[in-house]
């Protein structure tokens, strides 16, 4: 497997989490969004949208971090990352999509070029912007987290599943535009527990090739 990424894209980040929890090997091959690969021509005949990831497995292409790791779960069942009863399945989709769907997209780096140089907003105003957007979707995770008296040390259960996937990333970037945590010690507690692990510490942004 080859996955095309970045050491500090949240969505490559979630991808080497579930690929390592699931004990696969892999060769990284680092595309440096900073530097704009992504929009040249080569990237782009990889990926049309240019976004990383990309795994590229015995010659097929995929996209899109959701459907990758849906892809990850279905052909390597073993180390699930998706619960067995339906229910719970949706509970950590959906925790997913918080994360994957509702907070992530408009902080992407294409967002953030675009309201400093479209609309002329200097980096506290783009800090402000990703801040308000964290903390829209980490005050609602909390609450759930809270709710749910039969979670252990992850974000459902007392395994990893996708959920933390998505989580681990999100925090990192929270930590990065300096989003105070302190109203959120469930995700702080799930974070410190996951990074504590083999898989999430071979996963993270600064123990990757491409790290600066
Ligand atoms: N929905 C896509 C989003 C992928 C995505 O946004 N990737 C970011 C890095 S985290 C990217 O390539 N950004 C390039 C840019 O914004 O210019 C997925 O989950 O794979």
């Amino acid at each position: 497997m080859k996955l095309y990424g970045y050491f500090r894209s949240g969505t490559s980040h979630r991808t080497r989490i579930a690929l390592n929890l699931k004990g696969l090997d892999y060769e990284y091959i680092a595309v440096n969004l900073l530097e704009a690969e992504h929009l040249e021509s080569e990237f782009q005949a990889i990926n049309p949208q240019g976004l990383v990831p990309v795994l590229e497995v015995d010659g097929t292409r995929m996209t899109q971090s959701p459907a990758i790791l849906e892809w990850l779960e279905e052909t390597y069942p073993e180390s699930p990352l998706l619960p067995q009863d339906s229910k719970g399945r949706a509970r950590v989709r959906a925790l997913s999509a918080l994360i994957g769907c509702d907070i992530h997209p408009i902080n992407n780096r294409r967002i953030l070029v675009y309201l400093r140089k479209e609309l002329g907003l200097n980096e506290a105003q783009v800090k402000r912007w990703c801040q308000r957007w964290i903390n829209d979707g980490f005050s609602a995770l909390e609450k759930e987290l809270e709710q749910d008296k039969e979670r252990g040390n992850f974000c459902y259960g007392n395994s990893p599943t996708l959920a933390d996937c998505y989580l681990i990333p999100q925090v990192f970037s929270a930590r990065r535009f300096e989003v105070d945590l302190t109203p959120y010690p469930n995700i702080v507690a799930i974070d410190s527990h996951c990074r504590s692990l083999e898989p999430f510490i071979k996963a993270e942004p600064a123990n990757q090739i491409d790290a600066f």
